[in-house]
């Protein structure tokens, strides 16, 4: 059965509805980043660019990285914005648009996040790095797609007693990475990892401004719960997100964070770009270096 113009849209040029992508125009290594200028400063050091498009927060940019092909997209911030991407660039390459049927063979596309995050733990230093082993969703994006089998569930419940879970919040949801990708990123200076994804930057990660919180002691019960031995290193917005899609869609992802804020010490980088900048290096580096 097709799927439907209102279900699948396909704008006038053949490309998908926000990414405005062909098929064509994408490469089987994607990078996201949450911020659309991240997108030039890895391309940066990308031997060609071969296509640019920009649309809403969605900047893409297709290119050549010692001689890799690699397609670099923003998200924008938050899982809202991780549904858009990731079933569009699952549809580029797993439907075919003539037909607008699922195609029989199946594409695996590895997704690489480079991000920034908050660590909950005092002795994870800022300007480090974190390769999210595990991710807990406090979104629930996951909740509205039949998620069960890949959720894990003992985590979530654990953490749901620990952190004393007030109904009015939709249940955290964990799910893992590809572990393939997790064990090859990980080295001496970039550690493994438990991410929190947050549905905001402010109160939801335990920010006060001016709005007292429902639970401000939400940040030290994150960092004193513990499953099998690990604690939750960091939070963020769309780690959770983009393992759920891609373990549902058949995809490997993996999420690099560069440490900018430490939440417990109460401290932030001072000079985030060029963390950034280091993460940026060291991930194309470890994505030529993949043995496949
Ligand atoms: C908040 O400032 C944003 O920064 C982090 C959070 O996940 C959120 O998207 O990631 P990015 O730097 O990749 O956007």
């Amino acid at each position: 059965m097709p799927i439907a113009e209102s279900e699948l849209i396909i704008n006038q040029d053949g490309s998908i509805y926000h990414l405005n992508l062909r098929p064509e125009h994408l490469a089987q290594t994607i990078i996201t980043v949450g911020d659309p200028d991240r997108v030039d400063q890895v391309t940066r050091h990308f031997d060609r660019i071969e296509y640019k498009i920009r649309k809403r927060e969605f900047h893409t940019q297709t290119g050549t990285f010692q001689n890799k092909r690699i397609t670099v997209i923003s998200t924008g911030i938050g899982t809202d914005n991780i549904d858009i991407v990731l079933n569009e660039l699952d549809a580029l390459v797993n439907i075919d648009f003539e037909t607008r049927e699922i195609k029989k063979e199946h594409t695996a596309l590895d997704i690489i996040r480079i991000g920034t995050s908050g660590s909950v733990q005092e002795d994870i230093p800022i300007d480090s790095f974190v390769v999210s082993q595990l991710a807990i969703g406090f979104d629930s994006l996951l909740h509205f797609y039949d998620s069960q089998s890949i959720q894990l569930q003992e985590v979530s419940n654990e953490l749901v007693k620990h952190l004393s879970w007030p109904p009015g919040k939709s249940l955290p949801y964990a799910v893992s990475g590809a572990s393939k990708w997790i064990n090859h990123m990980s080295d001496k200076n970039v550690q493994k990892g438990i991410t929190v994804t947050n549905v905001g930057f402010y109160g939801p990660q335990g920010r006060i401004l001016r709005l007292p919180l429902q639970d401000d002691t939400l940040n030290s019960k994150i960092a004193s719960f513990t499953y099998e031995g690990r604690k939750i290193t960091n939070l963020e917005m769309e780690t959770a997100g983009i393992y759920g899609m891609s373990k549902l869609l058949g995809h490997h992802a993996v999420s690099m964070n560069g440490i900018l804020a430490n939440r417990a010490g109460r401290t932030f980088s001072k000079n985030p770009k060029e963390t950034v900048e280091r993460l940026i290096k060291y991930t194309l580096h470890k994505i030529i270096e993949f043995p496949g």
